[in-house]
């Protein structure tokens, strides 16, 4: 297992729109460990693949929030939205490759999401709360979307800017 480096906003790599995975592999699964360690490690509830620079459509993400809570990591590959309810949820966002900065995004409330699994079944769940908002947010990242996308062009402006000060900033210690 190993801690992946995540891609800060901006980088042409997180604006790309990640390609179908073809087949199960070791590989893979060994991405999806990897990906795994690095969210819980960060700390977040969902990593991408692009945002560590692979331009394939997996993602992982673990919701549960209580304390005692067992813990529910999933790994989604090829995820699909097939269905979204009419009414909206807003959540403050944020992300890992814009740290500290949040803002609110209004998305559907609930979705039906379709993948396939790390043993190469598919597998079909409706998520709510967190859960619909955080596998929205990481499917946006297969198709190069990121939420700073949904706000005013004056907001994502702002953050991109003080992302390119943190950038030379890290380049520079
Ligand atoms: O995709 C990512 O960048 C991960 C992101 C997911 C996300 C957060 C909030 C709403 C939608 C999607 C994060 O995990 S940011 C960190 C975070 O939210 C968090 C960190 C520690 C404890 C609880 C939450
Ligand atoms: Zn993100």
């Amino acid at each position: 297992m190993a801690l992946l480096n995540i891609l800060i906003h901006p980088d042409p790599r997180l604006k790309k729109v990640a390609a179908e995975i073809p087949e199960i592999t070791p590989d893979l699964r060994s991405l999806a460990d990897d990906m795994l360690e690095t969210m819980y490690d960060a700390p977040g509830i969902g990593l991408a693949a692009p945002q560590v620079g692979v331009s394939q459509r997996i993602l992982v993400m673990d919701c549960v929030k209580e304390k005692d809570a067992a813990p529910r990591p999933m790994v989604l590959i090829n995820p699909v939205v097939t269905w979204q309810s009419e009414e909206t949820a807003t959540y403050e966002e944020g992300c890992l490759s814009i740290p500290e900065q949040y803002a609110d995004v209004e998305r559907p409330s609930e979705v039906t999401v379709q993948w396939t699994d790390l043993d190469g079944t598919g597998q079909e769940e409706r998520f709510d709360g967190l859960w619909a908002t955080c596998v929205q947010h990481e499917i946006d990242h297969l198709d190069g979307k990121l939420f700073i996308d949904y706000l005013k062009p004056l907001r994502r402006q702002m953050i991109t800017r003080k992302m390119q000060k943190l950038k030379r900033e890290r380049a520079r210690a």
